[in-house]
């Protein structure tokens, strides 16, 4: 019998789950969630962020991240009823695009890391810069737009590292770092994506960075997989030295330091190297293979699937990331997920099930009534300018509203997702609304495939304990292919599916106009939809 830990650092949460393993059946056998805002307060974040008075901004606080990585390793020190010391081996999954800044005396403290006192106290003195800005921080188009000139143009910085410039990388974050604030940027000695920080916390070292995690900061080259010279030249001065070491996404990156066996009394399990929560929840919902794409609907809605052939997205909406089976992964990222939901649930004054209700009550189509969710700037497509556009739709009519919320988020995920290839017939639906049935049947509707929830709540977490295991086999000499590292476990309920409804999938063909041209009116590219939107409505009412 043989223990592997998954912990997962997204934005609001630290989730970890241990998963046993008795031959070729899998359990998990301890889980638990902690809450950010609720469990540690005195870093004053909402919803995992710092409040900014920029609506652009978005930092959180390193301190934060490993107070609770502490506390889940002090709870399953304590708590956990099975034999800690068959633990052998750990691996994490954490929010993308986010960047840690350590100073030169870090590695050094992070060696000496005494099981005496709290990991919160002895992180800040290790960093350069107090907070780090998270994949929600849309203030830096200046630097996108100097970082593409320089590399020659959008479509040349996509074909060198797999997605255009975009504001929540890391390689513009650093410019912008490097730009406003030298003093820090000359006093910053490493610097870590969220990933690499925790698994540099575990292992009392500096650990090195997947090609998952690090295809998302437009500095590797996703053909060789290497920092791209040219990239880094072309971001900051002294960029090359200040990186941590690139690895593929199943390398053993070190063991469990002393401070957590002395401290909490786990065993000096291997540290496996930790990836970013989108390419860990592929393996957590089974996506081996390229007929199945999956939409992840968390904090981000994220549709993302491995990719047959090379390709990117001409519209640079889209990604191309590593994925932890060393292949190509297409992503598109929405910002606009589930706290857009909870927005309009919240100013209709229902709970989930209410929410629910009011989407079985009202018809596919909203009859021809269209909401972008932009609460807050959006990803895709870029929306910088925070505001929900609504079309023919009152903002009073709640009911028309929860419809319309779901609806816009899909049929944009559908538009924007159209560049990754054939439609895939099956979708695996994860995160915390698809455990509801009534958004999945819009997603089902919407992309004309099959959906099935995949029953583990905690993909990303599962999928960082699933790759701890098929990395811990590799380096005993045993390959295991990935088909039967997610069997039996990170797979949806047989005959747990969600069809599309024919009518529906009519009425969401057109819809599929009449939302593109809301959007192009809205960023400026189209003329008023009002006339097709009319027309669309008796369409869809005959
Ligand atoms: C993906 C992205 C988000 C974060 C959320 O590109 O920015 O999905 O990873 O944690």
């Amino acid at each position: 019998m043989a223990f592997y830990l998954g912990l997962d650092s997204s934005t609001q949460s630290l989730t970890g789950l241990v998963l046993e393993v008795s031959g070729n059946a899998k359990q998990v056998v301890f889980r638990r969630s902690i809450e950010f805002d609720a469990e540690f307060p005195q870093y004053g974040t909402r919803t995992g962020v710092l409040p900014h008075d920029d609506p652009l901004v978005a930092a959180s606080s390193p301190i934060l991240w490993a107070e609770a990585l502490d506390r889940f390793m002090q709870i399953l020190g304590s708590e956990s009823d099975f034999a800690l010391t068959g633990l052998r081996a750990v691996s994490g999954a954490a929010q993308q695009h986010g960047s840690v800044y350590l100073n030169a005396g870090a590695a050094a403290r992070l060696r000496e890391l005494d099981p005496g006192r709290p990991l919160s106290v002895q992180v800040g003195p290790m960093l350069s810069r107090p907070d780090a800005p998270i994949w929600m921080d849309a203030s830096t188009t200046a630097e996108c737009a100097a970082i593409t000139e320089a590399l020659g143009g959008a479509a040349a910085v996509r074909e060198l590292t797999g997605s255009s410039a975009c504001e929540r990388f890391t390689g513009p974050q650093i410019r912008k770092m490097h730009d406003r604030e030298p003093a820090a940027y000359r006093a910053t000695d490493r610097i870590h994506l969220v990933s690499s920080f925790l698994a540099s916390l575990l292992t009392g070292r500096h650990a090195a960075l997947d090609h998952g995690d690090a295809s998302g900061m437009n500095l590797m080259d996703l053909g060789s997989r290497r920092w791209s010279e040219k990239a880094l030249r072309a971001t900051a001065p002294g960029l090359a030295r200040r990186l941590p070491e690139l690895v593929a996404p199943w390398s053993i990156v070190g063991r469990l330091a002393p401070y957590w066996t002395e401290r909490h009394g786990l065993p000096p399990a291997k540290v496996v190297a930790w990836t970013g929560d989108n390419p860990s929840t592929a393996i957590g919902v089974g996506l081996v293979d390229a007929a199945t794409v999956a939409v992840s609907l968390g904090t981000s809605d994220t549709v993302f699937g491995l990719l047959s052939g090379a390709r990117t997205d001409p519209s640079g909406a889209g990604h191309v990331f590593v994925a932890p089976t060393g292949e190509p992964m297409a992503l598109v990222c929405f910002r606009n997920g589930s706290l857009a939901r909870e927005r309009v649930r919240d100013a209709c004054g229902l709970d989930w099930e209410g929410f629910s209700r009011a989407l079985a009550e009202t018809p596919a189509g909203n009859g021809g009534r269209v909401m972008l969710p932009w609460f807050e700037p959006e990803i895709t497509p870029p929306v910088l300018a925070p505001g929900a556009r609504r079309y023919g739709l009152d903002e009073r009519d709640g009911r028309a509203n929860v419809r319309a919320v779901v609806e816009g988020q899909m049929l944009a995920a559908a538009r924007h997702t159209a560049w990754m290839g054939p439609r895939a017939c099956t979708i695996h639906a994860t995160g915390g609304a698809a455990r509801n049935r009534e958004i999945l049947q819009v997603v089902a509707d919407v992309f004309e495939a099959e959906v099935r929830p995949v029953a583990a709540a905690d993909a990303a977490a599962l999928g960082a304990a699933l790759r701890a295991w098929h990395a811990d086999l590799l380096d005993e000499g045993e390959g295991i292919g990935w088909e039967e590292v997610v069997a039996g476990i990170a797979r949806p309920a047989p005959g747990d599916v969600v069809r599309p409804i024919a009518a529906h999938v009519e009425i969401y063909r057109t819809m599929a106009r009449a939302y593109a041209a809301c959007e192009s009116h809205a960023l400026g590219e189209g003329p008023d939809p009002t006339p097709l939107l009319e027309a669309i409505r008796s369409e869809i009412a005959s």
